[in-house]
């Protein structure tokens, strides 16, 4: 036995040691030559134009510029400098927050998610977002035009805050990690802020993008409590998805309102999480969203059982429109040439994400009118699309940008002023050339009982989130 025994570790010598690089950095790879010193003086400089040195919010620009951070992340520095407490900050105060910063964060993502979180906390929950929402809110110019509409904040930073989930939180843990924040492109799309429209930013914060949303929820939930049942569901676009995929969303195989969803219904939340998934059915997060949905006994695959129990409704729908549907045997004949599994009748996440159509596959499954589209589509031309990664815009941008142009045509159509949200909803999808809606005689919207009595003056904030 003991000839076997391996020796025991030597210790590293130091000179050894030495000539390993490091190449683990949780908190970002450190720079050389950093001067610190010299940003705490550029900082103190910039903070002896404030009154008796003290920053408020408004100053925070021009700290975040002394920071070399970028504009937005104002907020972020205030509050992570104790600025809640008094309403500013001093210099002593930042000074210390900054410089510890510095010494322990080494690149955007560690320093960001340092001030956001949570003291002790090294990931970031939704509710961290919300001061750094709320100020976006209330100082970029492209969102001036919501100031009076406070009711709305809410509903822009639960839809921006979930967004953010749904890229950034590949691991769907409700937790977002350095590294996630490192490997996503939020931080970019932060940047971007200053300079670019705020809708060019399709994945966050375009506003026109929350607005779609937001009506496309607001047409379901006909009675207005923020809350839709599987009847309400059904009616988005048309019937278009299966009752079998209905059951299974509601059955809250992936739903997050936990307690919403004991009265059988969604929240508004959900709704974002759905409304995603459905209409892009090609990003890492719809792939998983509705593989969950699809495996219906959760061992991980999709069998050809679980194929089979949602082409048989989608088989009945066909026959009763007068359409002959493929028989089944040819159908999964189809899928499996478009999917290639690894193994044989099995169908997993990874061959899903592999085969670049994961659209097609689902929409055969649960979504008889894409489905129907794709089929009479250029079999050719289904396969260029799929095939090609390098596309322009993703099938989200488009529908989103259709599905806009549509609600400000019909606001531009619509002169039935006393039509409630319609009217108010509409008014605010085109802040520029309609500046003037929020004239108290036409802000019905904002006073209908039912959002009072939801309390959205106070931000609900752990409704969105439960
Ligand atoms: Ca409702
Ligand atoms: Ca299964």
């Amino acid at each position: 036995m003991s000839a076997v025994q391996p020796k025991k570790e030597q210790p590293l010598t130091p000179s050894l040691s030495q000539t390993i690089p490091k190449f683990y950095f949780p908190r970002g790879c450190p720079k050389a030559n950093l001067n610190i010193d010299a940003i705490i003086s550029k900082i103190e400089k910039t903070f002896s134009q404030f009154p008796k040195e003290k920053a408020t919010l408004e100053d925070m620009g021009k700290v975040a510029k002394a920071c070399d951070c970028p504009l937005y992340w104002k907020a972020p520095l205030f509050y992570g400098a104790g600025g809640e407490r008094t309403g500013f900050i001093s210099v002593h105060k930042f000074v210390a927050m900054w410089r510890k910063i510095l010494q322990t964060c080494y690149d955007d993502a560690a320093k960001f998610l340092q001030l956001l979180a949570r003291p002790g906390c090294n990931y970031l929950e939704q509710e961290d977002f919300i001061p750094f929402l709320q100020d976006l809110v209330n100082s970029h110019p492209h969102l001036t035009f919501l100031k009076e509409a406070s009711e709305f904040h809410s509903r822009y930073i639960t839809t921006v805050v979930q967004r953010i989930f749904y890229t950034v939180n590949r691991s769907w843990s409700g937790k977002i990690t350095c590294a996630e924040l490192r490997k996503s492109n939020f931080l970019q799309n932060v940047v971007l802020l200053e300079e670019d429209d705020i809708n060019q930013s399709v994945e966050y914060f375009s506003y026109e993008h929350f607005y779609v949303i937001y009506c496309k929820f607001w047409e379901l939930d006909t009675d207005h409590d923020l809350y839709i049942d599987q009847k309400d569901l059904a009616r988005h676009n048309d019937h278009a998805i299966s009752n079998r995929m209905l059951e299974r969303i509601f059955s809250g195989a992936v739903t997050r309102g936990k307690k919403a969803l004991k009265e059988g219904k969604l929240n508004y939340v959900d709704f974002v999480w759905f409304l995603i998934s459905e209409e892009d059915k090609r990003t890492p997060t719809s792939i998983e969203y509705w593989f969950r949905c699809m495996d219906l006994d959760g061992d991980g695959v999709i069998s050809m059982y679980e194929l089979e129990y949602f082409y048989e409704e989608q088989c009945q729908k066909m026959e009763s429109l007068g359409i002959e549907p493929l028989p089944l045997e040819d159908c999964l004949c189809q899928v499996l040439d478009l999917v290639k599994p690894q193994e044989e009748g099995k169908i997993t996440l990874h061959d899903l994400k592999k085969c670049k159509q994961a659209n097609l596959f689902f929409d055969t499954f649960f979504n008889l009118e894409k489905y129907l589209d794709h089929e009479q589509k250029d079999p050719f031309s289904v396969f260029r699309v799929g095939e090609s990664d390098a596309q322009d815009i993703s099938d989200w941008e488009r529908y989103a940008a259709e599905e806009y142009d549509i609600l400000v045509a019909e606001d531009a159509a619509s002169d039935h002023w006393n039509d409630g949200c319609d009217i108010e909803l509409n008014s605010i999808a085109n802040p520029i050339t309609n500046e003037q809606t929020f004239a108290p005689e036409k802000r019905s919207f904002f006073e209908n009982p039912h959002l009072s009595e939801a309390g959205l003056e106070e931000y609900e904030y752990e409704d969105d989130f439960e």
